[in-house]
Formats: C-alpha cells, structure tokens, sequence
C-alpha cells in the first residue's frame, strides 16, 4: 500500500447516509458531503498536481486541455499515485450513495481538473452534456452521470465557487439565470455531487494563485461523454495500476485504459 493510501485509510470521515444523500442528489441536483477525505491527502494531491501539471498553470490555450473560459483549462489527470488511490477513485463513504443516484453497474468515466487561474472571468453558464433525447422526456429521466467535486485548494468567494441552480437538472426549457442559484463553499476535503444536467457556472478567481479542482465522473455503463473530451482520453493510468484498480472492482474500472510505460 502507498504511503498516500495507508494516509486517506487512516482518516475516519463522517458516516453518510447514501439514501438521504441520493433524494437531496435527485431533489436539487446536486449534494454537498463535508469533510469526506483528509485535508493532508488534499494537501499531497495539490502539490503532486502543481508539480507534474506546471504548463497548466500558465495563461495559454493548450494540446491537451480544453479551454472551458477565460484563464480557465480543463485536462484529464493520469492515475498515477496519489491519483490511483482507492480512498479517491471509490471512497467506501460515498460510494454507496453514487451507487444508489446512477445504479450498481456504475463507471468510473473520468478524472479531470478544471484550473482556474488568478485574475479568470467567471464562466458562462452551462449544462455538462446536451439533453440526451431533446424533447420533454428528458426532464422525466433519472441521472445517467455526476460529477464530484473535489476542491484541491478551498473554493470561496475569492478563489471561485461552483455557482449551480438547483432543480435545474429537471427543467429542460432554458434557465433564467436571475432565478435563484447557490455557490457552495467548499473546503478541502469536502466534496459535492452535480448532475450532468445541472446548470452551473465557475465564477471569477479574484484570488493571487491557481484554483485547480478535480471532477471525478460517475456513469451508468452505457453513457459516453464525447463532448467534453476532444483533445484528451478520459482514463489512462499505468498498466500496474490500470491491473489493481480492475482487481479492486473490475466493473467500476472497466473504462481505465492502460498506457504502453
Ligand atoms: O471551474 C468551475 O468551477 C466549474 C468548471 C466546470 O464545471 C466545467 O467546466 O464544466
């Protein structure tokens, strides 16, 4: 076991209850879980991030981000450690409530951070993924993806919050963006669940240093997101660990496709 991961397993978070987590998820489209991982291990993914990711923390368009606004890239992170670990890819807090919103033959889709640097604009308003049909049944559907947030440096007021407007995975007509919306503060260690349907928006980094901020993906098996993947996969880890994490939990783990090294 890796240092990091004998770290996270020795931090008893609180205990979720995965059915009230779900209702709030499938009630407002989105969940906040606090103090889920330890804020050391945060702490180590922020700077193993910093170190091995440098050219995305310069203000230019790049081969293998996708610009997602102003001063604001989105890349898919490489598991390797501390990103392989067990406590942050299929945490045994939240698992059983991601299991419940998508189903028990849910995927592992993606990692990627989303890095917004000091002096970004606020990001447009979006949805992560178009309607899957286009027409009213849609907003009849149950969640086929979420995200979860993980903060690498706190998200407030002045680094950026994730602004989101609740309930407004079910309205499939455009959202005003006067109605009412949420910017949830999150510290490290806390993590929040968004459908992909949610509207949402990264708002501006008024702060002097890098707001890097991972997305975890969940899916059911038969969902694909192309969209948001243009110019990077969506899971490549070394074949050692592509092998642990398919022995950890072959099904969640399907999608991890091995590099050649
Ligand atoms: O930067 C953020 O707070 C949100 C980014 C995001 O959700 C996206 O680009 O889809």
């Amino acid at each position: 076991m890796s240092n990091q991961n004998s770290m996270s397993s020795s931090f008893n978070g609180p205990i979720f209850n995965a059915t009230s987590v779900a209702a709030e998820f499938r009630k407002s489209g989105f969940a906040i879980l606090r103090n889920v991982f330890d804020k050391a291990f945060i702490d180590l993914l922020h700077t193993e991030f910093v170190q091995n990711y440098k050219h995305h923390l310069i203000p230019e368009d790049k081969e293998d981000a996708l610009t997602v606004g102003n001063k604001r890239y989105k890349t898919s992170v490489e598991l390797n450690a501390p990103f392989d670990s067990i406590d942050l890819l299929a945490n045994s807090q939240i698992m059983p409530a991601v299991r419940k919103i998508i189903d028990d033959k849910v995927v592992l889709a993606s990692v990627v951070c989303v890095t917004s640097l000091p002096g970004a604009q606020e990001q447009s308003s979006h949805r992560d993924h178009p309607w899957l049909f286009g027409t009213p049944i849609d907003r009849l559907l149950p969640s086929y993806a979420l995200k979860m947030v993980v903060p690498l440096v706190p998200m407030n007021p002045e680094t950026g919050t994730t602004r989101v407007w609740p309930e407004s995975q079910n309205n499939v007509d455009a959202v005003a963006l006067d109605s009412d919306s949420v910017d949830p503060v999150l510290d490290a260690g806390d993590c929040m669940f968004t459908d992909y349907n949610l509207m949402h928006q990264g708002l501006a980094n008024k702060s002097g240093y890098p707001r890097p901020v991972l997305f975890l993906s969940y899916a059911k098996h038969w969902f694909r997101d192309e969209q948001n993947f243009q110019k990077q996969e969506h899971l490549v880890a070394s074949k050692s660990v592509q092998r642990k994490l398919s022995a950890t939990d072959p099904c969640l783990f399907s999608r991890v496709q091995a590099s050649d090294y």
